[in-house]
C-alpha cells in the first residue's frame, strides 16, 4: 500500500492536504511558511460571534459522519450560564476503512491545533482536549509536540499573542475501544470512567465533559476552520455542492490500484475517484464498496456514479459516513465480509443495551455457520430478524451500524449466502478454522 500521507488531489486545489507533501510538513516552521497561524491572528481580531457566523454562512458540515451544521453545533452552547465551556475533539478514528484523521494529525498537525485555537475562542473555550485513539502513539506524540511548539511561540497558553485569550490544550489518550468514537462514551472516557454512551439529549452542547457545555467535532472538521476564516464563506462554498459544499479527504482502500487518501470536492464520485487511484487493482471489476466505512449500507458498481456528498448518498440509500471507500472486487465472498465485520462489532459492543450485546453474538454465531458450509435456509431468515431487531432498538448507533452490513448486504447479495447453504459455492473456512473462534 501506498503512504497514507501521500494525498492525491483532483480536480481542486488542495486545501486539507496542501502541505502533506512539504518537507517536515509536521514542523511549525513549514507551517509558518505556508500561512500557518494567519487564520487565527484574523480570529482573534474578530468577535466570537462572528466567527460562529462565518462557519454558519460556510456550510461546514461535520466530518466524523453525521453531517452536522458545524456553524449551528457551535451556537447551540448556552451563554451566561456561569458554566465553563469546552471543546472536545473526536480524534478516535476507529471506524472500519476509515483513516483520513490520523494522516491529518501526522502530516499536519497544526492545521488541527490552529482550528482547534480559533474554535475555542469562538466558543468561549479556555479548555480543549484532544481525544485520540490509543493505539496511535505516533499521532499522540506528534501532537504533543506540536502543542509544545505552538505554545513557545505564543499561539498556545496564556495571553495568546497579546489579546488576553487564554487557552490550554491537552492530548489525551483513548484505550482502544470503539465505542469511545461515540461522543458521549467519549466523554465518560475523558473524564475517567468506563466509556458507554449517554442518553441524548441533552446533547454535549448543553451537557458534556463535567456536565458543561461542550462541542464535540471530528479532526477533519475543526482542520477546515483555519482556510474558511483566511478564504471566507464564498469560497468554500465554491467547491462541493449547495448543501455539502467544501474539500473532503476521501479514503480508498481494498482492490484499488493505488490505496490512500483522495482530497476531492463533495460530490465527487467513487469512478472519478478510481480514475484518480489507478483504477481497480489488476483490471478485476468492483463488486460492492462502502461509501463511509463498514457502518454505512453497502453500494454496488450501480452506484459508482453517485455524488459522494451526504444528501446524495443518503437519497441512492446508504451513509456518507467517514468516507471511507472500501472497495472489494469481484473474487471477494460477500458473506465473509459481513462476517468479519460482524466479528469486529461483536467485540466492540459496549454491552451497556441487550439488542446490540446479545444482538452481535448471535449474528456472529449464524454468519460463521453459513460461511463454514454448515447452515440451513432458515438462517438467513433469523439473520433478517435478528439485525431488524437490533436496528433502531439499541441505545446508540453502534447496534444499527452492527445490523448495516446483514441488512445492505441481503438487499443486493442475498444469493451468495443462498449458494454457500446449497452447497454450489465451497465454504470459505472449513472445522480446523473454527479451533477456538
Ligand atoms: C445539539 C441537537 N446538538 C445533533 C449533535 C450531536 C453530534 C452531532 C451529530 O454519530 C454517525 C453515526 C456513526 N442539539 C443536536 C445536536 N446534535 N442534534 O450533532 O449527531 P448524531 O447523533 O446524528 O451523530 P453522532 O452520534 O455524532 C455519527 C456514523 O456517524 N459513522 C461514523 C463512525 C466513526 C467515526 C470515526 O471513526 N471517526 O466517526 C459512520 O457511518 O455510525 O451514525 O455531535 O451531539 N438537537
Ligand atoms: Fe453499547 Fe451496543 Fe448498546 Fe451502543 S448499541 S450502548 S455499543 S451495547
Amino acid at each position: 500500500m501506498t503512504d497514507p500521507r501521500q494525498a492525491t488531489t483532483a480536480p481542486l486545489t488542495p486545501v486539507l492536504t496542501r502541505r502533506w507533501s512539504s518537507p517536515r510538513s509536521w514542523s511549525i516552521d513549514t507551517y509558518l511558511q505556508l500561512d500557518g497561524y494567519q487564520a487565527l491572528r484574523t480570529a482573534l481580531a474578530a468577535n466570537p460571534d462572528q466567527l460562529i457566523e462565518l462557519m454558519k454562512a460556510s456550510g461546514l458540515r461535520g466530518r466524523g459522519g453525521a453531517g452536522f451544521p458545524t456553524g449551528l453545533k457551535w451556537s447551540f452552547l448556552p451563554l451566561n450560564d456561569g458554566k465553563p465551556h469546552y471543546l472536545v475533539i473526536n480524534a478516535d478514528e476507529g471506524e472500519p476503512g476509515t483513516c483520513k484523521d490520523i494522516p491529518l494529525m501526522m502530516a499536519d498537525p497544526h492545521s488541527l491545533i490552529e482550528g482547534c485555537i480559533i474554535t475555542s475562542y469562538a466558543i468561549r473555550a479556555k479548555f480543549c482536549a484532544i481525544y485520540v485513539r490509543g493505539e496511535a502513539l505516533h499521532a499522540l506524540r506528534r501532537l504533543t509536540a506540536a502543542v509544545n511548539e505552538a505554545k513557545a511561540k505564543g499561539f498556545l497558553g496564556k495571553n495568546i499573542l497579546g489579546t488576553g485569550y487564554d487557552l490550554e490544550i491537552v492530548i489525551h489518550a483513548g484505550a482502544g475501544a470503539y465505542i469511545c468514537g461515540e461522543e458521549t462514551a467519549l466523554l465518560d472516557s475523558l473524564e475517567g470512567r468506563r466509556g458507554q454512551p449517554r442518553l441524548k439529549p441533552p446533547f454535549p452542547a448543553v451537557a458534556g465533559l463535567y456536565a458543561a457545555p461542550t462541542v464535540v467535532n471530528n479532526v477533519e472538521t475543526i482542520c477546515s476552520v483555519p482556510p474558511i476564516v483566511l478564504g471566507g464563506a464564498d469560497w468554500y462554498r465554491s467547491m462541493g455542492p449547495e448543501k455539502s459544499p467544501g474539500p473532503k479527504i476521501y479514503s480508498l482502500s481494498g482492490h484499488v490500484t493505488r490505496p490512500g487518501q483522495y482530497e476531492a470536492p463533495m460530490g465527487t464520485t467513487l469512478r472519478q475517484l478510481l480514475e484518480m487511484a489507478g483504477g481497480m487493482k489488476d483490471g478485476i471489476p468492483l463488486k460492492f464498496f462502502t461509501p463511509g466505512g463498514s457502518s454505512t449500507p453497502i453500494f454496488t458498481p450501480e452506484q459508482i456514479d453517485v455524488p459522494l456528498d451526504f444528501d446524495s448518498v443518503a437519497a441512492a440509500g446508504s451513509m456518507l459516513g467517514t468516507t471511507a471507500l472500501m472497495c472489494f472486487n469481484e473474487t471477494v465472498s460477500v458473506p465473509w465480509a459481513v462476517w468479519k465485520w460482524l466479528e469486529f462489532y461483536k467485540h466492540e459492543s459496549c454491552g451497556k443495551c441487550t439488542p446490540c450485546r446479545e444482538g452481535t453474538g448471535w449474528l456472529v454465531s449464524i454468519l460463521r455457520r453459513v460461511v463454514s458450509g454448515q447452515g440451513v435456509m432458515a438462517d438467513l431468515d433469523v439473520l433478517t430478524d435478528a439485525a431488524s431487531n437490533i436496528a433502531g432498538r439499541s441505545f446508540c448507533a453502534l447496534g444499527d451500524a452492527a445490523a448495516t452490513p446483514v441488512l445492505s448486504s441481503f438487499k443486493y447479495f442475498r444469493q451468495d449466502f443462498e449458494d454457500l447453504i446449497t452447497g454450489k459455492t465451497p465454504p470459505i473456512i472449513v472445522a480446523a478454522d473454527l479451533v477456538g473462534a
